[in-house]
């Protein structure tokens, strides 16, 4: 079970800033922007690459989360970046699918 499974299953703690049936949404621990929210399926899903053509709806109400939680917590104005690291190569560190959002100071292009 990893992490993400664990804090969507209340066993481990999280500021968690927005729920649906389907999505969960937690303030990451080691935040790399003002604001930095990390939006998961409760589906454990390793990432974006184990995602099959049954998940496209879920993929998409992942979007609208990061939406709705970038609207909530104040970001649409200035605006933000959502990032998914997938694999290795991608900066992946906790194996089940997640959004990244990030917010409250300019990003820089490309990243690093
Ligand atoms: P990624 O590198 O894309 O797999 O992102 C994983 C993120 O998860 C990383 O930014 C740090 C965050 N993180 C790791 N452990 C925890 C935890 O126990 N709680 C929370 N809220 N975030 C965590």
């Amino acid at each position: 079970m990893t992490i993400f499974e664990r804090i969507i299953a209340r066993e481990l703690p999280a500021q968690i800033v927005h729920e649906t049936p389907e999505v969960l949404a937690f303030r990451d621990l080691h935040p790399q922007a003002p604001t930095h929210v990390l939006v998961a399926p409760k589906k454990p899903i390793a990432r974006l690459a184990a995602a099959g053509p049954a998940d496209a709806g879920l993929l998409g109400t992942l979007l609208l989360a990061a939406a709705e939680v970038a609207r909530k917590l104040g970001l649409e104005e200035n605006g933000y970046r959502l990032v998914i690291n997938n694999g290795a190569d991608g900066g992946e560190t906790v194996p089940h699918l997640h959004l990244h959002v990030l917010g409250g100071r300019r990003m820089e292009w490309p990243p690093g």
